[in-house]
């Protein structure tokens, strides 16, 4: 297949996605406990207090990981089992279920990649001004060395924030994820505050002997609805700096991309001049979430941001209706590699994958020939990049098995594995099959 020598292939998940069991073992509320139980937030009604029950299941779970013969998994630890408020008191039990996971991983030969926080912010957090407050950033250090400090010798990689934009967008500037507050461009300062909580976590992750560390974030190639029209261009160029600059810009040049025309708040009301040296602690590698591309043309005359999203036509969907395509993975690749040069750290794919509404057939099979079609083009894409020069060293599936996805709520299937949310039972889809053959076609 071409991959280099050590190239790591592994599956992702997340704690509130997965796990279930929220009042178990001491664990206090987070931001996505009282979103679901919010009427009208999620689909259907759905919430994660049971979801694929994996708090309990985890044995099987890392079972159905075995048989793939991955390399890695990536998890989340949820911060409200850790610590319950959010700061202060360390909830023993929480930091055993991962200590669990992580000696599970490690007696089966997978190397575990911890990802700190997968946005299920501890309750009073939030209460306090989640992530609009700077002091989050501070309580943030103080879990990730909590953690580090249990975990810290079997972890093998870190992963600060997982996809800070997505919290920035949809939970703080949309209102359509946890914590459901619909500041518009008035959302500017969860970026700083995240980010700032990522460089101080790096510091003390760095202090309790963490290996490599990383962030991971979510990428999206900005396609200009008409590119022979200049203000569909300046559309995608101002998507473009939010979406793929914003976070990722402070942390490896240690400087803001040029949001001057964005309309948003005044930055010097929440940055401080010492702050961007901490957000560009040197990291070892960044973490790379793609699903699609997004369209934009110059917005509406009243707009209140200055581009506006439209559909992408002339390409497959995937059961949420999102463009399949691969060549945008790659393309997205080579572009970070061209935007950061010889400051660009070695890349991990820490997500990409598909839903569809797959369903058991009568003889206990999952055929999901779409999702295989996927992972087959996506990772070729990869091999591709990988043969021009980026330097991509692993591709995480997302996911293990169909889980919460969020506002979606369970429709949307995502997994290798099928989950019954009747009965629990998980039932490796042909895409399990193919995607173990294909991590050992690679070795061999
Ligand atoms: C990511 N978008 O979220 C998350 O990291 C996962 O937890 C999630 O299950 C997965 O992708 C699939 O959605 C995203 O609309 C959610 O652009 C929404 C978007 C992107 C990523």
């Amino acid at each position: 297949m071409g991959f280099p020598a050590g190239f790591q292939w592994g599956v992702a998940t997340a704690a509130y996605q997965i796990e279930g069991a929220v009042d178990e073992d001491g664990r206090g509320p987070s931001t996505w406990d009282t979103f679901a139980h919010t009427p009208g937030r999620v689909k259907d009604g759905h919430t994660g207090d049971v979801a694929c029950d994996h708090y309990h299941r985890w044995p099987e779970d890392l079972e159905l990981m075995a048989g793939l013969g991955i390399d890695s998994y990536r998890f989340s630890v949820a911060w409200p089992r850790v610590q319950p408020a959010g700061s202060g008191a360390v909830n023993a039990k929480g930091l055993d279920f991962y200590e669990r996971l992580v000696d599970g991983l490690l007696e089966r030969g997978i190397s575990p990649a911890a990802t700190l926080y997968h946005w299920d912010l501890p309750q009073p957090l939030e209460d306090a001004g989640g992530w609009m407050s700077r002091d989050t950033a501070y309580r943030f250090a103080e879990y990730a060395y909590l953690v580090a400090e249990r975990l810290g010798d079997r972890v093998d990689k870190w992963i600060t924030l997982n996809e800070p934009v997505v919290v920035m967008a949809y939970g703080y500037a949309f209102g359509v994820y946890a914590p459901g507050q619909a500041l518009m461009l008035d959302a500017l300062p969860t970026a700083h505050h995240q980010l700032l909580g990522h460089g101080l976590a790096v510091t003390a992750l760095r202090a309790r002997g963490a290996r490599q560390i990383g962030i991971t974030n979510h990428y999206s190639p900005a396609w200009p609805a008409d590119p022979a029209n200049a203000a569909d261009r300046a559309a995608a160029a101002a998507f473009d700096a939010l979406m793929n600059g914003l976070f990722t810009d402070p942390v490896l040049r240690g400087a803001y991309p040029d949001l001057a025309g964005l309309g948003g708040p005044d930055p010097a009301g929440f940055v401080r001049d010492e702050d961007l040296a901490v957000i560009s602690a040197p990291i070892d590698f960044l973490g790379v979430n793609y699903y699609q591309p997004t369209r934009l043309a110059a917005p509406p005359r009243d707009g209140e941001l200055p581009f506006e999203m439209t559909e992408i036509e002339g390409h497959a969907v995937t059961g949420m209706g999102w463009p399949i395509v691969p060549a945008a993975l790659g393309d997205l690749l080579r572009g970070l590699r061209e935007r950061y040069g010889d400051l660009l750290p070695p890349i991990y794919i820490t997500e990409n994958g598909c839903s569809f509404p797959d369903e058991v057939a009568s003889d206990g099979t999952v055929d999901d020939a779409a999702r295989i079609a996927f992972l087959d083009a996506h990772i070729k894409a990869v091999r591709d990049a990988v043969d021009d020069g980026v330097d991509v060293r692993g591709y995480y599936t997302w996911s293990l098995m169909d889980n919460f996805e969020w506002a979606e709520g369970y429709g949307p299937r995502f997994g290798l594995v099928h989950v019954d949310y009747e009965t629990l039972r998980r039932t490796p889809k042909r895409s399990y099959s193919w995607y173990r053959d294909l991590i050992a076609a690679s070795r061999a």
